[in-house]
């Protein structure tokens, strides 16, 4: 079923009609995704890179033009409200490539109370994602042999075919590949028609970013796995969170002291006994253990590289640290699984 969600106040593809498929090509050749729905806020001025160093716990004291950075965002109780990539696009202006949610916003907001010298926008730019083992060959193909160069969240500003783009090695899988951020909307057809055609001797499929893939490396999706408490401590974030740092940011002392007692919920996958799960579910479950509710699933799939089914979700640490399985429902259908580590899949799997 042809499949799409609103992201960032936007229409967002999440499937061309077959997940299956769009996951064959993923993990097996190339994908190729519009998340144009993932907007650019720009902070352009002076104080661009200190309102960015004081939206964000990473720290941005190492930052280079070119470099781009996952940065999370928290507000002042420590919760997490978005995980952009952060761009450094010139010495004074830094773009957040946001996940859902009003981040331009929030980031004008502080700065207007800070008196910050700073223009807070949305810019006409959206991402186009190429992501699989055949990306590279794909993107090489198009545009030369210096993307291979590129550093993890690295880019270049380029063009093709008179098409203004900024080329980066980023993208929300564990497949590998890039992202073309077209910087003309007029140009969206244009640019997707020729990543088309360069693909097609490598068997490029279109489709959207993989929920069976995402689950089985464990990237977290800020919004479909958190709730209004959850902290980056509480996903594994806490290496994009440097609270050693002199500079303040939002949430600091909330996360300081978080840090200091120990989260009381962790983000996991799970692996999970038959019936084979049909489609992907991205409500939150329940989770039970010994009929107590310890937490809930964010998403469940049937994982073909692993032929089971897997899960994500946020558990009480005891629950997690007790090995014992946990329960859950789909509608009727009760199933029982048992915590594993991220990646759920790893090469030896594959
Ligand atoms: N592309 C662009 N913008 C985005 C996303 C994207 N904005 C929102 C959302 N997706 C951001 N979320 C993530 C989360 C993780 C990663 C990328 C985007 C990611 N993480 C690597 C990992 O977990 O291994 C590396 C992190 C690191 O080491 O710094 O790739 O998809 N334009």
């Amino acid at each position: 079923m042809v499949s799409a969600s609103v992201y960032n106040h936007m229409i967002l593809p999440t499937s061309f009609g077959d997940q299956q498929a769009e996951y064959d090509a993923l993990v097996n050749r190339a994908a190729m995704w519009d998340v144009g729905a993932e907007r650019q806020i720009s902070i352009k001025g002076a104080d661009a890179v200190g309102l960015a160093g004081y939206l964000t716990g990473r720290n941005l004291g190492d930052l280079k033009i070119g470099q781009g950075k996952y940065a999370p965002i928290c507000n002042f109780s420590g919760v997490i409200i978005n995980d952009p990539i952060l761009l450094l696009v010139e010495k004074d202006e830094i773009w957040l490539s946001i996940a859902d949610s009003d981040i331009g916003l929030w980031a004008s907001a502080i700065a207007g109370q800070l008196k910050l010298d700073v223009c807070v926008s949305e810019l006409d730019v959206s991402p186009l994602a190429i992501q699989g083992p055949l990306a590279e060959k794909i993107v090489v193909d198009l545009f030369g042999e210096w993307v291979s160069e590129l550093k993890y969240f690295g880019f270049r500003r380029t063009t093709f075919d008179g098409i203004p783009i900024i080329l980066a090695k980023s993208g929300w899988s564990k497949q590998g590949g890039f992202e073309l951020y077209l910087c003309d909307g007029e140009k969206g057809k244009a640019l997707w028609d020729a990543v088309k055609e360069a693909g097609r001797s490598y068997g490029i499929g279109m489709g959207a970013p993989s929920p069976i893939e995402r689950l089985e490396s464990g990237l977290v999706s800020v919004g479909a796995d958190t709730d209004a408490n959850c902290n980056p401590f509480e996903l594994g974030l806490e290496k994009f969170i440097d609270l050693d740092q002199a500079t303040d940011f939002i949430g600091k002392s909330a996360l300081l002291e978080i840090k200091e007692k120990g989260p009381k919920r962790r983000f996991v996958g799970l692996v999970i006994d038959p019936p084979k799960l049909i489609g992907f579910n991205e409500h939150k479950l329940i989770a039970y253990q010994r009929g107590q509710a310890v937490g809930y699933l964010s998403a469940t799939a049937y994982s073909p590289r692993l032929r089971t089914n897997i899960a994500v979700g946020l558990l009480n640490v005891e629950a997690i640290d007790s090995g014992k399985p946990i329960d859950f429902f789909l509608g009727n259908q009760g199933y029982q699984g048992e915590v594993r580590a991220f990646p759920l899949v790893t090469r030896s799997d594959e």
